[in-house]
């Protein structure tokens, strides 16, 4: 079993997010990663993979304005974290322009996403983190690895950030992993949150099945995308199955959602798996509404494990950070029990 982690992400650390018309301290803090790392104990340092896999599935103009976008902020004479307030609507003609605050609108679908002084640096570590733990799988030192990413990734599209979300960590890794011939390759996006980034990065591609079991979009975050019947389109037709389930869903109903889900996973073929898991279903996560408890997450993990599949788990959400490392721990032993 490996364990990838590195501190560079702990770098990105914003301020405040509006939530439910308040300002709060941002829940996605770099506490959670050190609350999971202590539960975990001994990791492996991230390697240097390069940019080519961030490339290959993210815009260079998205990867370019990310990479300045705080520097930007500044010169702008703005201080603390950079956020937008305008965004280019749906319609609206696609102008190029270079103002900050353009540009902060035209790269993002959220006001919950600052980019902080630290942010390129530990997303690009973060999207190491999980291209490295994927090399570890690949190299054939394990068959389960576990990258603790942060920040997450699945609500980071092709060319936006948001949800916490910078670069779509599954998304890369699930991208290199096909690239690399380990396929066919299938992602399976259980945060509480719809993963609608990585939905949309592979919605029209053929050679990709996305998974997701979630709250139902009608109530929760990201509301626009992850209703049941968005299946996908073009040569993806039938390659996205939502899942969507009620607030107040335990593992008891949880379980048959699963079932289907493992399901269309072993129907494709499926021999890499790549896994979202947001600990966010957590009955006391701050900002979420399922009811898991720390042996449903062993439960979880169990199922996962008896599939037999070659799994590449991604840490997404999660915020009950005194919980965290233990929920996590749980399920990471879990995971690699008959690996
Ligand atoms: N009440 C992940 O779990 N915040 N992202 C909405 C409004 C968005 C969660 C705040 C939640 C995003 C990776
Ligand atoms: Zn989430």
């Amino acid at each position: 079993m490996t364990i990838v982690f590195d501190r560079r992400q702990l770098a990105h650390a914003p301020t405040r997010e509006l939530h439910n018309g308040d300002w709060v301290a941002y829940n996605e803090c770099p506490a959670r990663a050190e609350s999971i790392e202590a539960a975990l104990g001994a990791t492996t340092p991230a390697r240097d993979l390069g940019m080519a896999p961030l490339a290959a599935v993210h815009d260079p103009d998205y990867l370019a304005f990310l990479s300045v976008a705080h520097d930007d902020w500044t010169a702008a004479g703005r201080q603390g974290d950079a956020i937008g307030y305008t965004w280019p609507v749906v319609g609206r003609r696609a102008l190029d322009l270079t103002r900050i605050d353009a540009r902060l609108g035209r790269y993002s679908y959220d006001a919950g996403t600052p980019i902080a002084a630290g942010t390129w640096e530990a997303a690009y570590w973060s999207a190491q983190t999980a291209l490295t733990a994927l090399d570890e799988v690949a190299a054939g030192a394990t068959r389960r690895a576990f990258a603790l990413c942060r920040p997450p990734g699945h609500h980071a599209g092709r060319d936006y950030l948001g949800g916490y979300c910078y670069l779509n960590n599954a998304a890369i890794v699930a991208a290199e992993a096909r690239r690399r011939g380990l396929g066919p390759v299938a992602i399976l996006d259980v945060d509480y949150h719809h993963g609608n980034g990585t939905q949309d990065i592979f919605y029209a591609d053929g050679g990709m099945l996305f998974v997701s079991i979630h709250a139902d979009p009608a109530t929760d975050y990201p509301f626009y995308w992850g209703h049941a019947d968005e299946t996908g389109t073009g040569a993806g037709r039938g390659a996205t199955l939502n899942l969507p389930l009620p607030r107040g869903t335990g593992w008891a109903s949880y379980e048959p959602a699963l079932e289907r889900a493992l399901d269309a996973i072993t129907r494709y073929g499926t021999r890499l798996l790549v896994l979202s898991l947001g600990a966010d279903l957590y009955a006391g996560d701050p900002i979420s509404h399922f009811t898991f408890v720390r042996h449903d997450f062993a439960a979880l993990a169990a199922r996962l494990a008896a599939t037999g599949l070659t799994i590449v788990t991604v840490m997404e959400g999660g915020y009950a950070t005194d919980a965290l490392g233990d929920n996590v721990a749980a399920f990471v032993t879990g995971l690699h029990s008959n690996e």
